[in-house]
């Protein structure tokens, strides 16, 4: 099994439904176990496009699925949620993203791993923090923590909200 950290956002169409059935999926993926969960965390939409707040988390997958099988089973339950592709950056019901898996490198066509922007967004630095513990070292050696310190969290709440297993 492999550790694959996931990150979730929604911010159409009753973003905590949209969390919590991604959850849902998740633990039901083949080979696969869903290990931790973070915090949800509400935030101002980052980048070029005026769209509404997201609420976004990420979880720790344990899994055997190869990583781009990983990302099929992913797109997947993006599409099942009615995710459309729309304008670059816009608004969605559902993102997946791999963020790590294990201390792999991951450069193909369809697939980037480490998350090429994960560095820079505290939408996902904080809730990775919170289920990775203080000593998460990146597959380049940057430490988390020092990401952390270096990326203001002043645009992100917990939102008060916990995944469920009912
Ligand atoms: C910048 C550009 C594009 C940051 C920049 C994106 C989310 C980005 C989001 C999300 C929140 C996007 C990708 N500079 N904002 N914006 N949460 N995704 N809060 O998941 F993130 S589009
Ligand atoms: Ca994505
Ligand atoms: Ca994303």
């Amino acid at each position: 099994m492999t550790a694959a950290y996931i990150a979730l956002g929604s911010n159409l169409q009753d973003p905590t439904a949209q969390l919590q059935c991604a959850f849902a999926a998740l633990n039901k993926l083949p080979d696969s176990r869903v290990e931790r969960t973070s915090s949800i965390y509400r935030s101002a939409p980052a980048g070029p496009v005026v769209q509404p707040d997201y609420l976004n988390a990420v979880l720790l997958l344990a899994t055997a699925l190869a990583p781009l099988r990983l990302l099929d089973a992913l797109q997947q339950i993006e599409q099942e949620q009615g995710r459309v592709h729309g304008v670059r950056w816009g608004p969605r019901t559902l993102d997946l993203d791999i963020l790590l898996y294990g201390d792999q490198n991951i450069d193909s066509p369809r697939l980037t791993v480490p998350h090429p922007e994960m560095q820079q967004r505290n939408f996902v630095l904080y809730p990775l923090l919170e289920i990775s513990g203080a000593n998460l070292v990146l597959p380049d050696g940057t430490d988390l923590d020092t990401l952390v310190a270096a990326c203001p969290g002043n645009t992100l709440e917990r939102a008060g909200l916990q995944f469920n297993n009912d």
